[in-house]
């Protein structure tokens, strides 16, 4: 069996018409019907970096060496290390190839502005053999890349529509070979208005009514500015959805024309969502669903058309990859192969997952450092349930007031009320002590000290 999995930045579960009729995506919606859909698949750390890590590594956002993005000032990178995904598929004879953004080395130089970096041929690329990728930019219409043999290529094309013309050709010069190709398209992320005008004019910029209207604390998530258009930003987003579709579409066709969708694995994913305007924010790093609810469906080979509501986290899809291809598991990674689900076979959920964020500037790491802190500890976590999500915002920096978050997902799914329910919260509280026993987390010691002091004091 091959493998072919593909992931858009920064794009959210519900931008896709089977959930939205006004979202046109009619090869996504068509590819759903025959595939396996999961309503409940989450960023584990809704940012680009280290949910990227998750998915290579398998390992717990904590435990990747990912904590943040990939930037000037900070020590975050994939270690050459670790093993990936792609070193076992690679180890076991696949075809490996990498298609668009990287985003897992330290930046070239010490420029705040500038966060790519050049991954140079060998260890860095975790096994794969084909190469057509960059560290991180937003031109999506003049892209550039570096090459398998590390010649640098720079093309005047919508980069979604490039990749995809570079991938029809791997899987051309592939057809005979066992392959795993990883596709990493840019949009829908930011800037929305890059998307071609024939995907724009798909929208009117009224199909996002905003539900999510409670606003989010202060300290947390990245807040809408004056210069904030919502409806040239909806149309913009997407319309970048609606063009990853159609070029999605071109490898569906591709694979089933060419007697290749019958062996060939297809995930469909993405590394995040966009909070696009809900709680008056943009972008991610909240515990929203906006922000942390992705996309997933997986389909090709032998998978029945399925949909489901188990809570998938980011390194569990890394696990279900190396499960379904039926190749070994490595003990470092951390996650639950939900493989023997699509296979129809018994299969123990999760009863929750955890979503996670740390302090994220030099600055910030630096004062809790200076407290003696390990600011691992700090940030927040979300533990999320069928029916609730709690969310604890610790602080992005030093000093905050911890702030406590519960929602009724089934009875308020845009969460606007934050409900006050002893029980719940007890429950709660207890998968949250099980996932930072079982990674290591040293979020809740501090914040019980933290908790009661503050009571004494009020
Ligand atoms: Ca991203």
């Amino acid at each position: 069996m091959n493998l072919i999995y593909i992931f858009a930045d920064q794009w959210r579960r519900d931008v896709l018409g089977i959930y939205d009729s006004r979202v046109k995506t009619p090869n996504l919606d068509a590819f759903a019907e025959e595939s396996a859909v999961f309503d409940r698949a989450y960023s584990s750390c809704p940012l680009c970096s280290p949910n990227r890590a998750c998915l290579l590594t398998g390992k717990q956002p904590r435990n990747t060496n990912v904590f943040t993005n990939c930037k000037p000032g900070v020590d975050a990178y994939l270690p050459e290390d670790t093993i990936c995904v792609s070193d076992v598929l690679k180890a076991q004879g696949y075809h490996t190839g990498y298609i668009g953004k990287w985003h897992l080395d330290k930046p070239d130089g010490d420029d705040p502005n500038n966060w790519d970096a050049y991954t140079m041929p060998g260890k860095r690329r975790h096994g794969f053999d084909f190469w057509y990728s960059y560290g991180a930019h937003n031109r999506h219409s003049h892209p550039y890349y570096w090459t398998t043999e590390g010649e640098y290529v720079e093309v005047d094309e919508w980069s979604p529509k490039h990749e995809t013309d570079v991938a029809l050709q791997f899987l051309k010069e592939n057809k005979d070979n066992k392959f795993a190709l990883f596709i990493s398209y840019n949009p829908p992320h930011t800037p929305y208005d890059q998307t071609p005008e024939k995907y724009q004019n798909l929208y009117t910029g009224e199909e996002k009514d905003i539900k999510a209207v409670t606003p989010a604390p202060e300290g947390a998530g990245d807040k809408l500015g004056a210069n904030w258009n919502q409806k040239e930003n909806v149309k913009g987003y997407y319309g970048a959805v609606s063009g990853i579709d159609e070029n999605i579409g071109r490898i569906i066709s591709y694979l089933k024309e060419n007697d290749h969708y019958e062996d060939t694995y297809i995930f469909i994913s993405a590394d995040h969502g966009d909070m696009l305007g809900d709680h008056g924010r943009f972008a991610k790093h909240i515990w929203y669903e906006g922000s942390v609810g992705i996309p997933l469906i997986i389909g090709g080979g032998d998978i029945k058309p399925m949909r489901t509501d188990t809570l998938v986290g980011g390194p569990d899809q890394t696990a279900a990859i190396l499960g379904l291809l039926g190749l070994p598991i490595p003990e470092s990674m951390q996650a639950k192969d939900f493989s023997p689900l699509l296979r129809g076979e018994s299969f123990e959920e999760y009863e929750s997952i955890m979503t996670v964020s740390f302090p994220n500037t030099k600055e910030r790491i630096e004062e809790f450092q200076a407290h003696g802190k390990n600011f691992m500890d700090y940030g927040w976590r979300s533990i999320i349930t069928k029916e609730y999500k709690l969310a604890i915002l610790k602080g992005m920096s030093y000093g905050e007031k911890p702030q406590t978050f519960l929602f009724d997902l089934k009875n308020d799914p845009y969460e606007n009320v934050n409900i006050h329910d002893d029980d719940v919260m007890q429950r709660m509280m207890r998968e949250l002590k099980k996932w930072c026993d079982a990674t290591g987390d040293g979020f809740l010691d501090d914040l019980f000290s933290a908790c009661h002091h503050n009571d004494l004091n009020s």
